[in-house]
């Protein structure tokens, strides 16, 4: 029987160590997963999560330019200079392996005019400076340990539409294990509130209020919040996240008039369709710098530390997150005053435990 592997299909350690598993999908997609098979076959440390996530040595490169990723376009990268020109260059052999994100600090060299080909960026990025902060979340299959989103911010600012796409509080707690994990400050910010009547008092967000997670309603319609928000981004990086056609991109044109970034419309099926495609690093000058995201469709707090959730949770007795599993939400002995939170703990802690092979270790 033939079995196609799909993405975000879990499968047991061993499996991952068996050429045959990449075999079974057939010919045409299977060659990279076949090559990939056996570099884990041969060389495990390369997906060592602690080895992907380190970094070579900056301090040779002290001597040439910093500058700031600010997007990246496949193997070539965006860069904003010191005196907040942006240059493109390409990336050295040297950072093989290294996956760099928007808002790393990165070291580049001008690369010498008669090695140049006319077609390439002439600078070439060959170190990056040590991380103050590495956003990430779970891969989405084995082979990758973690996605990485962005370096060096300092707060999450998840994105949730009152309508269009509909309010998905499931996602902001996942968010909120990835702002923690990351050591970051975490605001919800509900977009949209034009939408939906005033009179409306948004319930699906009780929980999160009565945890007291500061929550800001906004709309880029009326200007409702935006001036708060500008505020709450003073000397700040703040990376913006959420569901795509939440309207990230137009919050950050309402925050930063003049800014024309490319914004959508929603789908007949009212879902996104992601008009943002990579993550761009946007300085509000006079207050911070906004990073731009792409819709995502799920987090993934695979491998993430369970330990985390006693901050996520912090109205369940910490006996309970010991074994969630255990208890059963429509238990009416529990007293609870959403049931639904305590559902969500308990999906939230089997995917933790999901650790993926190459997620051995804990950031
Ligand atoms: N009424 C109203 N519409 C909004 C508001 N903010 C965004 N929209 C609309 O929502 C749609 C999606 O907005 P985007 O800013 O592209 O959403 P996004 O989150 O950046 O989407 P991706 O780039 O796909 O992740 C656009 O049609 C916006 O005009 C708002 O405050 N009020
Ligand atoms: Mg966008």
């Amino acid at each position: 029987m033939t079995r196609k592997f799909r993405l975000g299909q879990s499968r047991e350690a061993q499996d991952l160590d068996s050429r045959d598993v990449y075999a079974r999908e057939g010919k045409s997609a299977s060659k990279r997963r076949q090559q990939s098979a056996e570099r884990l076959q041969t060389d495990i440390e390369s997906h060592d999560s602690d080895g992907m996530l380190a970094l070579p040595d900056a301090a040779p490169w002290l001597h040439l330019p910093e500058g700031i990723l600010t997007q990246r376009h496949s193997q070539i990268v965006d860069i904003e200079t010191e005196d907040r020109s942006q240059i493109r260059a390409t990336l050295s052999g040297k950072l093989k392996g290294v996956k760099l994100v928007v808002g790393d600090r990165v070291r580049y060299s001008v690369v010498p005019i008669e090695a140049m080909d006319p077609s390439l960026p002439t600078c070439q990025v060959v170190a990056v400076s040590p991380r103050r902060t590495l956003l990430k979340r779970g891969g989405i299959d084995d082979r990758e340990p973690w996605q990485l989103m962005c370096a060096n911010a300092d707060e999450i600012w998840v994105c949730a539409a009152v309508v269009d796409p509909p309010l998905r509080p499931g996602l902001l707690e996942r968010a909120q294990i990835l702002a923690l994990a990351a050591g970051l400050g975490f605001r919800v910010i509900v977009t949209k509130r034009d939408k939906a009547s005033p009179k409306d008092t948004l319930p699906e967000l009780d929980p999160l209020r009565e945890q007291d997670v500061p929550i800001h309603e906004t709309s880029a319609e009326t200007a409702q919040g935006i001036g708060d928000l500008l505020e709450l981004l003073k000397d700040k990086v703040v990376v913006l996240i959420g569901h795509s056609g939440v309207g990230k991109s137009t919050l950050i044109n309402a925050l930063l008039p003049g800014s024309r970034i490319k914004t959508g419309d929603m789908s007949r099926y009212g879902t996104g369709r992601q008009t943002t495609t990579s993550a761009q690093w946007i300085p509000v000058p006079g207050f911070g710098t906004l990073i731009d995201t792409p819709g995502i469709r799920a987090l993934s707090v695979r491998g993430f530390d369970r330990g985390l959730l006693a901050h996520v949770f912090p109205e369940f007795p910490p006996e309970w997150l010991e074994d969630p599993m255990a208890l059963d939400p429509e238990d009416e002995e529990l007293g609870l005053d959403y049931p639904e939170r305590l559902s969500s703990l308990q999906r939230l802690w089997l995917e933790m435990e999901e650790r993926n092979p190459n997620q051995n270790v804990f950031r």
